[in-house]
């Protein structure tokens, strides 16, 4: 799906608003390093010089409830909320090509990507509708946890032996997981991006679950999950991890990737001690693989690129 760059906007207001945000997403420095260090882990292996990939903000990930309809002109109403660094909530018309609005009604709560638009209209892709029951454990999951995290203060970042904190976020399939879901299960779990350009860094951790994934089946191993927290909850919405997982031929029936609320991975990642500053257009970040006991405890790390199935093959 490839939508027009957005320098096109009919209204003024919008075009001043989008200008901070074209300027800061021009450049990526991924060799860069965090400015702050992680509470005790190593930061990740700095990466060979990486592509620079300009790239104008070409989309905006959008929640909203369905307020009306125009049908004669294949409209939907929608009351969305703040588009974050973009634009404040506000009601707005939207085509949903490919969806057929006579099936949806007022009051549906949804979550799309929403394009540059034309004449006035804004086009909306990866279309879901929000189940509200799982919205609001999302919600509440993620309030809990900035409380949480709140409470620790400077004692936020959890040690090896600490209980892993709870989340609820979605899955690549739009379901709501929760964390307490994997009790009796080991959990290796990372933090990535879907768009990282560093070939050394996400991809090949994601390579490396993946090969993790198909040593353990071999070695008969049961009762494991692998999960994938991305932090770049803006952009990886759960349609794009859906297609990151099926680019990969990645067989997600103990293999989750998840996202949800910003706050709420923030969080996650203080208290996993993981740093991932978004940076020009792509993140700088450190990277962290751990495993997590049947009890929910975090059993053992490894910080940095280099971790090889191994490290956590002979612990399940
Ligand atoms: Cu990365």
């Amino acid at each position: 799906m490839k939508l027009p760059s957005f320098p096109f906007f009919p209204f003024p207001v919008l075009v001043s608003l989008s200008l901070p945000l074209l300027a800061a997403c021009t450049r990526t420095d991924p060799k860069a390093s965090p400015s702050t260090p992680p509470p005790s882990p190593a930061t990740a292996s700095a990466p060979s010089p990486a592509p620079t990939a300009p790239a104008a903000p070409t989309s905006y990930p959008i929640r909203g409830e369905i307020v009306g309809f125009d049908l004669p002109r294949q409209v939907l109403v929608i009351h969305h909320e703040e588009i974050p660094g973009y634009m404040p909530a506000m009601t707005m018309e939207f085509t949903a090509p490919g969806i057929d609005l006579t099936k949806l009604r007022e009051g549906q709560r949804l979550a799309a990507r929403m394009g540059a638009p034309l004449d006035g209209v804004f086009p909306l892709t990866e279309f879901r509708l929000l189940d509200p029951a799982q919205d609001q454990a999302v919600a509440a999951a993620a309030l809990a946890l900035r409380q949480d995290t709140f409470t620790r203060g400077k004692n936020v970042y959890r040690e090896v032996g600490e209980p892993a904190p709870s989340f609820t976020l979605y899955n690549q399939d739009g379901k709501a997981v929760s964390f307490a879901t994997f009790r009796g299960q080991r959990v290796v779990l990372n933090f990535i991006f879907t768009r990282c350009p560093v070939a050394t860094m996400c991809p090949a951790s994601t390579a490396k679950m993946m090969a993790l994934q198909a040593a353990a089946k071999k070695a008969g191993v049961k009762n494991l999950e692998l999960v994938s927290i991305s932090f770049d909850s803006a952009y990886d919405t759960p349609p794009v991890l859906k297609q990151y997982a099926t680019e990969r031929g990645i067989d997600t029936t103990n293999f989750s990737f998840l996202t949800g609320p910003e706050n709420a991975i923030r969080d996650l990642l203080a208290q996993f001690g993981v740093i991932a500053q978004p940076g020009e257009n792509v993140f700088k970040h450190t990277l962290s693989t751990l495993l997590i006991g049947p009890d929910g405890k975090i059993l053992h790390r490894v910080d940095g690129s280099t971790w090889t199935p191994d490290d956590f093959l002979p612990r399940l």
